[in-house]
């Protein structure tokens, strides 16, 4: 047995989230934790709102809201639509927690010690307007790389370009737009990374696993060389910076949110620590496997920051083994954004289709080797043809027909001809595909292999036609619905990572219940695990399809980009 460590990217608290930030992390980092768990591995998967930062105090103050109570709400409003999906945290937690405090804190204790960190005077923005400092996103301006009059001091959010504030052109507060602001001079912490570069590459030098796109992000990072980083902020809202003199600051956003993984763990260890130990997970783990889940622009933050923090601290700390990155997912080719208040919010995507449309759906066209472009056609076609031609109709069909020939109940079995011996094969050998591709976090890969083990089955009763048999040979017929069943099962423990819902519609259907921890072993024996007389469920539809018009109130209300025309009138 062994022991996986699992995160997603932490998001931002500043509202709901749009479904490419869905499919950029928490999804696939959730079918990989259930795929684990049923491995019969001992797993944990850890989440947690970040809570601090400028997001989450311009995102209280649009609401009129005092900082803690918006983050308490909004925390609550995502840890619900992450239930609905059926993200399988075993902990969701949040970055303002104390644990994080706690940590953040000790490391920057220890980084002190070390001598990673340094006092230094710099030159800051502020607004006369205001009357405050204005770090990271409430200064705004034009990009020096790309020309987007959205930059924000820390980040572009067009091109993602990493920006210290005075590479701004034209820059402008973010709480008044006021221009009325000027350079001063204030104090901060810095976290010397030149001095960890060598340690940090020789590292990332280990890696030889990780995929082409993380790898060549912490690449190009290293080799244009570490820069020494501010880790303090003039805000209120943060982890207290514990140094004499710093009593007005607090940690940048970027140095306690990745710590929010460990607190976040240890909240979780908190709530029962008779039984749960959150240090086994994270101190000298040599025996647990860490996989972080991340869209790319976080990857130079958890191949290179983060990991000079844990090493310029000299513990023990567990670091990542594997790191998933992810491209964009686009609507219509446009960017997603949070910010900007454009794209399907998850809030508007789980009333308008039930979780599973969108997991598997998403998951089929996960941007993993390049962008991906989201369309309502095409979810309309995902949907209709694999779940509901296939996999809906597979069950659908045998069910109805059996129970109203046979009864509520699975009918005998029979000796397996050609048919039923290939279908298992290439069923056998379309599952290890699977396998393979989950534990290799090749999510598109994995999909397409879980789809041709539906079709496997719907080819075999669409072949087999039990409704053809009954006619000349009851007994066939029976042995044919019986292995449609027992199929049926397979599929439903195997589909569990990504559809668990569905998963649990169909076993329920079965009468039999899908263990979370548990895989399938061989097929010629699990093909005989539902036994002739098994009562059964009434069934219903599995699958409901998209119609055109569902398609055109979608591209109505969210816009849609024709002729290279902006859906600027998207709004939630
Ligand atoms: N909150 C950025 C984002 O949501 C940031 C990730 C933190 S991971 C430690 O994309
Ligand atoms: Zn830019």
């Amino acid at each position: 047995m062994a022991r996986h460590l699992i995160t997603s990217a932490l998001p931002y608290i500043n509202g709901v989230k749009h479904i490419g930030n869905l499919i950029g992390s928490m999804l696939p980092a959730d079918v990989f934790a259930r795929f684990q768990r049923q491995q019969g591995h001992e797993v944990i998967y850890i989440c947690a709102t970040d809570d601090h930062g400028t997001p989450a105090e311009l995102g209280a103050a649009k609401e009129g809201m005092d900082v803690a109570e918006y983050c308490e709400k909004q925390h609550r409003i995502q840890a619900d639509i992450y239930k609905a999906f059926h993200l399988s945290f075993d902990h969701f937690g949040r970055t303002s927690a104390p644990q994080n405090h706690e940590l953040t804190q000790h490391f920057a204790k220890k980084l002190m010690e070390n001598g990673y960190i340094e006092e230094r005077v710099i030159k800051q923005f502020y607004s006369n307007t205001d009357g405050r400092f204005l770090p990271d996103r409430y200064i705004e301006g034009t990009c020096p790389h790309c020309g987007s009059d959205r930059a924000r001091g820390d980040q572009c959010e067009s091109c993602t370009k990493v920006l210290d504030p005075e590479d701004l052109i034209d820059p402008r507060s973010a709480i008044s737009g006021s221009t009325d602001v000027e350079l001063k001079e204030t104090k901060h912490l810095f976290l010397l990374q030149s001095k960890l570069q060598k340690d940090v590459e020789n590292w990332v030098e280990g890696k030889a696993l990780w995929p082409h796109l993380v790898k060549s992000i912490a690449k190009k990072w290293l080799t244009e060389g570490l820069h020494d980083r501010g880790i303090t902020r003039d805000l209120k809202w943060g982890v207290p910076v514990d140094f004499p003199g710093y009593e007005e600051k607090v940690f940048y956003v970027w140095f306690d949110a990745p710590i929010g993984y460990i607190s976040a763990t240890k909240e979780w260890s908190d709530l029962q620590p008779q039984q749960r130990n959150w240090e086994s997970w994270w101190r000298g783990a040599d025996d647990v496997t860490y996989t972080q889940f991340m869209a790319k622009d976080n990857i130079p933050f958890h191949t290179v920051t983060f990991p000079a923090t844990i090493l310029g601290s000299g513990e023990d700390w567990k670091m990542v083994d594997f790191i998933k990155g992810f491209n964009w997912l686009t609507y219509y080719g446009d960017k997603f954004s949070t910010s900007r208040n454009f794209g399907i919010f998850t809030s508007d995507a789980i009333e308008l289709f039930p979780s599973d449309y969108w997991r598997y759906m998403l998951l089929s066209r996960a941007p993993e080797g390049s962008d991906s472009s989201f369309t309502w056609p095409d979810m309309q076609s995902v949907v209709n043809k694999d779940l509901c031609d296939v996999l809906g109709n597979l069950v659908n069909r045998t069910l109805q027909f059996s129970i109203k020939r046979f009864g509520a109940e699975v009918p005998e079995a029979g000796a397996w001809t050609a048919l039923e011996e290939n279908t298992l094969k290439e069923a056998e050998a379309a599952l290890a595909e699977f396998k393979t591709h989950l534990s290799e976090c090749e999510f598109r890969k994995a999909m397409a292999s879980l789809r041709h083990l539906w079709v496997l089955g719907n080819q075999y009763i669409a072949e087999a036609a039990p409704w053809d048999a009954i006619k000349q040979d009851e007994p066939r017929a029976r042995a044919i619905l019986n292995f449609a069943m027992n199929y049926i099962r397979v599929i439903a423990i195997a589909s569990f990572p990504v559809i668990p819902e569905s998963s649990r519609r169909m076993a329920g259907f079965l009468n039999v219940e899908i263990d979370p921890y548990q895989w399938l072993g061989s097929l010629a024996e699990e093909m005989t695990a539902l036994k002739a007389g098994h009562a059964l469920e009434k069934p219903e539809i599995l699958f409901r399809k998209i119609e055109d018009e569902n398609v055109a109130e979608c591209e109505a209300r969210f816009g849609k980009n024709e002729q290279g025309k902006t859906p600027e009138t998207m709004t939630a």
